[in-house]
């Protein structure tokens, strides 16, 4: 009887260290890591902005992002870019994004970005905010986002371009 306690305490002593190993760094979680996310700067009324990020999957289970929120909008969605008979079109992620083992998927301008719509506050540069991203099996992952002028936003990760590409 004894025995079993100490070891569960162990047990739990290993989830309470790996917890507080997440919060040390807001930037990884589980097996997954983040570029620094950058959000597009508005002008006073504009209604929606978008965020940029490249999420790796460094673990051995592919993932999927299925949602992100903020208090800066109202309503966050998951868009691609698509050239529709000539034209650049936005259209919602269908099912989320998928994020393969040992892959990393680029969220960046002209491309894949997370939606923001309904702003709540302009997005002045410099602000920082922080958004959600949900992912199907790693969870919840809060991370802050710098607000940039559009020239500002650099690619997200140097030496990868935007499309999907294995690590
Ligand atoms: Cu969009």
């Amino acid at each position: 009887m004894a025995l079993k306690s100490f070891a569960l305490a162990l047990v739990m002593l290993v989830f309470v260290g790996l917890d507080a190993g997440a919060t040390n760094d807001s930037h990884s979680h589980a097996q997954l890591s983040f570029s620094p996310m950058q959000i597009r700067a508005t002008a006073p009324g504009m209604p929606s902005s978008a965020a940029y990020v490249s999420i790796a999957n460094h673990g051995d289970a592919a993932d999927r992002l299925i949602a992100a929120k903020t208090v800066v909008a109202r309503r966050v969605e998951i868009h691609s870019m698509e050239m529709d008979n000539g034209v650049m079109r936005m259209r919602a992620v269908d099912g989320g994004l998928p994020i393969a083992a040992g892959e990393a998927v680029h969220l960046a301008p002209g491309g894949l970005h997370i939606m923001l719509m309904g702003l709540t506050t302009q997005l002045a540069a410099d602000s920082q905010h922080e958004i959600t991203l949900v992912f199907e099996k790693a969870g919840e992952i809060t991370v802050t986002a710098t607000v940039k002028r559009p020239a500002d936003i650099t690619p997200t990760m140097p030496g990868h371009n935007m499309s999907h590409q294995s690590q």
